[in-house]
């Protein structure tokens, strides 16, 4: 747009606001020349300025933002000369006649205030970092709880996921009993999550409704499974006295690595009966969150306790392999047939790790 354009479009404004000039600060209003610049008096102002007094020796003010004597003006550059009030945490952008603050990636907020994100979805919110991979979280922002690394899976199903534990077969159990599914002990690293247990400060700090399950060839999600809290307490407080035989989800919101059909088969209860035996933490072939329910006698999924069976002694695990999740037509909602009708065949299950898979990691969001 010619600069004649501006002149006329902002002529056109001001007498649609009825000619009073003030309003917008213009003062007197004059033609600028060819250059840009506007006369006022015998002298003309900076392009970057305005025409106060044409009567007055100093008749022009540059505009917010820009430095000078009216005839000759120059952008403030805010960022070198620290005006800017931009975070510790950010960056400051100048620009022409102003600047800007942008938190720097791995933290949210406005750029003037600038903190780690409570969550790996408030992260992946605020848009400042968008590849899978470790991030401090402060859960509590300004409270005591100092900001941890955790992993942050910003891919599976729109990213957002916070890892808060990981489930192993390896020799150790950590994961049977009750306390430690409700309680904030940590143990385990990041980088070792799929060879040993991993258990993130997150599991008990970072809140979400989301749930997502990964093992090394698939994964699935339920939305809105918990009322957004941490999973400590999700367990805690969902944690049935009697054996539970109703689903709280049949099948997946999302899954990845699987067919539907397959996915149709996988659900979610906690502390689910298992038809022959018992429930978490007692019986052996069972679990305290359940996944994969069988038609006989099987109720696997996170946090085994098997009692009766030596070649499950080491196992924490009950989530069967991809190869495994074999779909059985049943009654629909008669316990331990799903809401969809389908089960998975006893001859699924087996006593040793050829049935299971190695780790299954568990995120929120
Ligand atoms: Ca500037
Ligand atoms: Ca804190
Ligand atoms: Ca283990």
């Amino acid at each position: 747009m010619s600069n004649w354009s501006r002149y006329w479009m902002a002529g056109a404004l001001l007498i649609a606001l009825g000619g009073c000039s003030d309003v917008l600060g213009i003062g007197v209003v004059v033609a600028p020349d060819d250059a840009g610049m506007t006369a006022c008096g015998p002298r003309a102002c900076d392009e970057f300025a305005r025409c106060v007094d044409p009567t007055s020796s100093t008749p022009c003010q540059c505009n917010p933002g820009y430095q000078g004597d009216g005839f000759v003006c120059q952008d403030i550059d805010e960022c070198a000369v620290s005006t800017h009030g931009c975070d510790l945490d950010a960056t400051c952008t100048n620009t022409p006649g102003g600047f800007s603050c942008a938190c720097n990636p791995g933290y949210v907020g406005d750029g003037t205030v600038c903190a780690r994100p409570a969550s790996c979805a408030a992260l992946r919110a605020a848009g400042s970092a968008s590849s899978t991979g470790v991030y401090p979280l402060d859960p509590d922002g300004d409270g005591p709880l100092a900001p941890f690394d955790a992993w942050c899976d910003m891919d599976a199903d729109g990213g957002g996921w916070t890892l808060v534990a990981s489930v192993v077969n390896d020799s150790t159990r950590r994961w049977n009993g009750l306390d430690v599914w409700t309680g904030d002990t940590v143990f385990g690293t990041i980088a070792d999550r799929t060879v040993s247990d991993f258990k993130s400060l997150a599991f008990a700090r970072v809140r979400g409704s989301d749930f997502l399950v990964r093992t090394v060839d698939y994964a699935f999600a339920f939305h809105e499974l918990i009322p957004d809290t941490d999973l400590a307490s999700f367990i805690q407080g969902a944690f049935p006295d009697q054996c539970n035989v109703t689903y709280q989800r049949s099948a997946p919101d999302w899954h990845e690595g699987l067919t539907d059909d397959q996915a149709s088969v996988l659900g979610f209860l906690v502390r689910p009966l298992d038809s022959n035996a018992a429930c978490f933490p007692n019986g052996n072939e069972n679990a305290l969150i359940g996944l994969n329910l069988a038609s006989c006698c099987w109720a696997g999924g996170l946090g085994n306790t098997p009692a009766g069976q030596a070649e499950w002694s080491t196992h924490d695990l009950s989530l069967l392999t991809r190869d495994r999740l074999i779909v059985e037509p049943c009654t629909a909602g008669v316990y331990p047939c799903n809401d969809n009708g389908v089960i998975i065949p006893q001859g699924s299950f087996c006593y040793n790790t050829l049935c299971k898979v190695a780790y299954a990691e568990v995120y929120l969001r």
